[in-house]
């Protein structure tokens, strides 16, 4: 597929990632750009080289929601027909792969919920988060309201939610919904830092993790606790399990095949 709204490279020949790319929009989430993402994300999660991907934008913005001029034509009955850009909006729910989001600048609307998608968010310091749709009579349409509350806590995600005001890296942090601030020039070595230790271990133990976590946000403790050892006790079917084990013991650094 040709991309036009995303520019898309690998780095390391295990680190997918992704740039969101309509600079002059500041990154407006329009239905092509989230066509072309999910395209892409799911070419890296069929890769077998690709270990981990990155979702970023722009000093400026990660992404400042979906596009406004876009959602401006639309009345119900259309939205609702075409079960509006649902699909293309969840293809990153199918990623089994880690997906990193490297926010700068504005992480609005869309945006905001795109990167809460994401694993994990690593923010520079100059990044902004909020929900400010209801300023446009509407309100989070792709998890926010959902996501936020989970993240920072009812209070927070109402007070960003109903009166729109924005939270800034640090605040982001302490809240919980961001893992790690650094300066903007640090922004993609950190997060290639971190994506490049996950690429390190085994592919298996990753995707369990992940997939283990995500479903803690579905079920109940105890029926989580019972996903978790279930995928817990697979792991010990891999050559990976003894690879690590017996590195460990035999104080060697151990080689991972994701097997
Ligand atoms: N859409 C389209 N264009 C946008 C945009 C957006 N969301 N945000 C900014 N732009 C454009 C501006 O129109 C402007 O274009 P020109 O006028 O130069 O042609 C250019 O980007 C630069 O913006 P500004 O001139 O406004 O720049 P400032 O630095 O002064 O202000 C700003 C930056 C981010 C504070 C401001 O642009 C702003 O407030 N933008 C709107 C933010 C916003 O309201 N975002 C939430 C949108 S609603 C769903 C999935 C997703 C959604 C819903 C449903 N489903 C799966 C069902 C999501 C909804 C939303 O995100």
């Amino acid at each position: 597929m040709a991309y036009n709204n995303i520019l898309v490279s690998v780095h390391d020949q295990h680190i997918g990632i992704v740039m969101l790319n309509r600079p002059k929009q500041l990154n407006a989430l329009n239905p092509e750009l989230m066509t072309e993402l999910g395209a892409a994300l799911l070419a890296f999660d069929a890769d077998e080289q690709i270990g981990c991907i990155i979702i970023t934008g722009n000093e400026k913005a990660f992404a400042a929601g979906a596009d406004i001029p876009t959602m401006a034509q639309f009345d119900f009955a259309q939205v609702y027909k075409a079960d509006f850009v649902t699909k293309n909006w969840e293809t990153i729910r199918q990623i089994r792969k880690p997906v990193i989001a490297a926010v700068s600048g504005f992480a609005l609307g869309g945006g905001c919920e795109l990167a809460m998608m994401c694993d994990f968010i690593i923010a520079a310091d100059n990044a902004l988060f909020g929900q400010p749709e209801i300023k446009l009579g509407i309100i989070p349409g792709a998890g926010g309201t959902q996501r936020l509350p989970r993240a920072v806590g009812k209070s927070k995600a109402m007070d960003m939610i109903l009166t729109a005001r924005t939270m800034k890296a640090q605040e982001a942090q302490e809240a919980g919904l961001v893992s790690r601030v650094v300066s903007l020039e640090q922004l993609m070595p950190e997060c290639l830092q971190a994506a490049s230790t996950i690429c390190g271990y085994s592919q298996l133990a990753v995707m369990a993790a992940k997939e283990s976590v995500n479903r803690s946000f579905e079920s109940s403790l105890s029926d989580g606790i019972m996903y978790e050892r279930r995928l817990f006790h697979a792991l010990f079917g891999t050559l990976d399990q003894k690879e690590g084990m017996d590195a460990f013991v035999n104080k060697r650094i151990p080689t991972f095949k994701n097997q």
